[in-house]
């Protein structure tokens, strides 16, 4: 009978030392799991530090804000939606209360740490709380965007998943290394609805871009209601790429798409590109032409082949109008006048041209920002060149002028990833994820260093694309990579280390069901 006791307990101990061993192995892997969590952060913060054990947020928890204001409540509303979906919490946006005893998460705007700037932020997790700092309300939005990242990629279902939703402890401090990380969206090639547009602005967002700029009109449409010169939009903007029905922005579907961004912190720069360019806006008037004559619309893809008639005074009436109503539906700083490819018109014509469209959108209380080629012009200190194709940028660092770093063969998101991407172009070269990623703007060319950098910015033409499905196909994974080369320290930044980070990753963009291209560069999960 003894025996029978003693192998009755011994087994008893045996179940309970491997139960208990197993349990710590789950732990173990849970553990690793959410310290990966911790560093597949993309864009790389600053500095991450671990300490390996978790929060877990349960569906009582409260996010408070502190101080409450329309922006804070924005914020903590948008935090509230990102876990709602996969967990089913509904979480409070309260006032902040620091006497709550609940597991809950604290956004605070407190202007402790100056060094943070505009958009930095302290995140720091502890077992019992998840505390958000930042000196401004952008700071809190970005990283807000860090935090959704320490969640199981679950956390991006649209679906309720099960799951313990846990996030591990530890701190984090952030800021940008540049403060302009853009993303730019042709919609004069082919049209995008509102809808589309506020869905691209939603996945900038995820990777702390602050730019949109909006390639309004082209050869192929013009796609901004302007009341002054109405046949622009209606006419000039009646068609598209490949002959389809084209479609524009009502001033106030455009005051929409800047109000949705401006939530995100992220400031629209509208482009109206002249003199080329511009043949939607010479088919809808033929006073803006040379002979007098408008040409038909065009559908095509050429390039260069035209030219306002920039001797003419109604053509800086034309662009005063146009440039004074886009000022007044813009809040953000800058308006974008294009300048590229004008091959039509001589040197110091096109020189006279852009001085005295500078002057134009000065006059408007609005920092001008152009292609390279408007370089060669007399640029003002508050003007900005965008480095797309050609050194003649160099003359605008010359003038002190800060620039936008686009180089086409590292960041035009239109460029296919190889030989057999259906869309997109290669007049730039194919552009592989490792392409996108392995280069940095201070060292991209000879005489553009750190300080005369103003940010980076991502073209994505729309020659090849008609949905989301196509914008989001070559977009990403590229354009987290930009965002990264935009928002980390470059020290250390590397591929190899980066690709694990983008393979765990792609877990989150297939639980968001985004179409994204599974480079066989990388090792997805
Ligand atoms: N270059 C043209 C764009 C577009 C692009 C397609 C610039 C500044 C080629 N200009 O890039 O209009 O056609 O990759």
């Amino acid at each position: 009978m003894k025996n029978k006791i003693l192998v009755y307990l011994l087994s008893f101990l045996f179940t309970l030392v491997f139960l208990s061993c197993s349990a710590s192995l789950k732990d173990e892997k849970e553990l690793l799991n959410l310290r990966n969590t911790f560093s597949n952060i993309i864009p790389k913060p600053v500095s991450i530090t671990p300490t390996n054990k978790f929060f877990i947020l349960d569906k009582s928890a409260k996010v408070y804000v502190e101080p409450m204001n329309t922006e804070t409540s924005f914020i903590g509303k948008y935090l509230a939606g990102i876990i709602k979906p996969s967990t089913g919490y509904s979480l409070q946006v309260l006032k902040s209360d620091e006497n709550a005893v609940e597991r809950n998460i604290y956004l605070t705007i407190n202007g402790k740490d100056k060094s943070l700037g505009e958009e930095g932020y302290e995140l720091t997790v502890s077992e019992e709380r998840i505390n958000l700092s930042a000196d401004a309300p952008a700071g809190l939005f970005r990283g807000v965007q860090t935090l959704r990242q320490l969640f199981p990629y679950s956390i991006e279902s649209s679906d309720i998943e099960p799951g313990l939703w846990e996030i591990p402890t530890g701190t984090i401090k952030d800021y940008p290394r540049f403060e302009w990380r853009g993303v730019m969206l042709d919609v004069a090639r082919h049209f995008f609805s509102v809808k589309d547009v506020k869905s691209y602005i939603d996945l900038s967002a995820l990777y702390k871009i602050n730019y949109l700029h909006l390639h309004l009109s082209d050869d192929q449409g013009w796609r901004i209601q302007i009341n002054s010169w109405p046949n622009l939009s209606t006419y000039g903007g009646s068609t598209q790429v490949d002959g389809g029905k084209g479609d524009y922005y009502t001033q106030a579907e455009y005051s929409e798409i800047v109000a949705y961004a401006q939530e995100r912190y992220i400031t629209v720069v509208p482009e109206i590109d002249m003199p080329g360019h511009t043949n939607a806006a010479l088919a809808s008037y033929p006073e803006l032409n040379n002979d007098g004559i408008a040409p038909s619309l065009y559908t095509g893809i050429e390039v260069g082949f035209s030219a306002l008639a920039i001797k003419k005074d109604i053509t800086y009436k034309f662009i005063h109008d146009v440039i004074k109503e886009l000022s007044a539906i813009t809040p953000g700083p800058y308006i974008h006048i294009g300048g590229d490819e004008a091959p039509k018109i001589d040197s110091i014509d096109y020189v006279h041209f852009i001085d005295k469209v500078q002057s134009i959108v000065y006059s408007f209380g609005k920092k001008m920002v152009g292609w390279d080629e408007i370089s060669k012009a007399n640029l003002f200190p508050t003007s900005v060149a965008q480095h797309w194709d050609n050194e003649i940028i160099l003359n605008a660092v010359k003038q002190g002028v800060k620039v936008i770093m686009s180089p086409a063969s590292k960041t035009y998101l239109d460029m296919k990833y190889d030989s057999t991407t259906g869309l997109g172009l290669f007049w730039a070269g194919y552009i592989e994820v490792k392409d996108a990623y392995n280069w940095d703007p201070a060292t991209q060319m000879g005489g553009i260093s750190e300080n005369n950098i103003l940010g980076i910015e991502a073209p994505l033409w729309s020659e090849t694309i008609i949905n989301l499905d196509d914008i989001e196909y070559l977009a990403f994974p590229r354009l987290a990579g930009h965002a990264e080369i935009g928002w980390s320290q470059v020290k250390g930044r590397n591929w190899d280390e980066y690709k694990e980070r983008l393979a765990e990753h792609g877990l989150r963009w297939t639980e968001k069901g985004l179409n994204f291209y599974r480079s066989p560069q990388v090792l997805w999960k």
